[in-house]
């Protein structure tokens, strides 16, 4: 059985965890902290969650877990066949990671944990937002889904950036990071639908 390790407030594992359910792939979910513990660096290089375990080999990074249950289960597929329509889905999914999802992050301590950002730290991540926002709307499709016809892991990234980026960009710049980008908008409503989302974000909750 495939075990899912981090916890479930993390919109990483959460990702994950949409993948393993959209894929119908039976697996046990490990409450594992993020940790510089020896036994969770064997798991997760970083020590980050999420990690999954296969037949006894452990894979970090979200990305490369959606590469895995792509070939370990096609259907439903997550990733178009076509060669180029695939690396265009994983090219809008690491601008969402790279160029929103870990800009926002820098002020995420300065917006949920007590800590100062710097107005030089303020300014840059403002600037370098506006430049990675501009960079996936570049990409996104938005008709219907992220990268187009169809649904793929670059919506669930999509999903996953951000519900935790807007959070965190309201609190800090008290503004809406999707004001602009209505196709966004939009998705991430229909998305809060979709089964995957629904169950993981219940599960969260109970
Ligand atoms: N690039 C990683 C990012 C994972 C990540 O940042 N996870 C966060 C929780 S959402 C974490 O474990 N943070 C703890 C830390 O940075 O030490 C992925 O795609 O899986």
């Amino acid at each position: 059985m495939i075990k899912l390790y981090g916890v479930k407030p993390s919109n990483y594992y959460s990702l994950a965890k949409a993948i393993l359910l959209e894929k119908g792939l039976a697996f046990e979910e490990v409450a594992n902290p993020p940790s510089q513990n020896e036994d969770f660096l064997q798991k997760s290089p970083m020590g980050k969650m999420p990690a999954i375990e296969v037949d006894g080999v452990y894979i970090s990074e979200t990305l490369a877990i959606a590469t895995w249950a792509q070939r370990a289960q096609p259907e439903p597929p997550l990733l178009p066949s076509d060669p180029v329509d695939a690396a265009k889905v994983i090219e809008l999914c690491c601008h969402l990671k790279l160029d929103v999802e870990l800009v926002a992050r820098r002020v995420l301590p300065a917006a949920f944990f007590g800590a100062t950002a710097s107005d030089e730290v303020l300014a840059t991540t403002e600037a370098d937002l506006d430049k990675g926002m501009k960079a996936v709307a570049r990409l996104f499709q938005g008709s219907p889904y992220a990268a187009g016809d169809s649904f793929t892991i670059a919506d669930l990234f999509t999903f996953y950036t951000f519900g935790l980026s807007s959070s965190v960009i309201k609190k800090i710049y008290n503004k809406d990071l999707l004001a602009g980008y209505p196709q966004i908008s939009t998705l991430m409503g229909e998305l809060a639908s979709r089964p995957s989302i629904s169950q993981v974000e219940a599960d969260k909750a109970a």
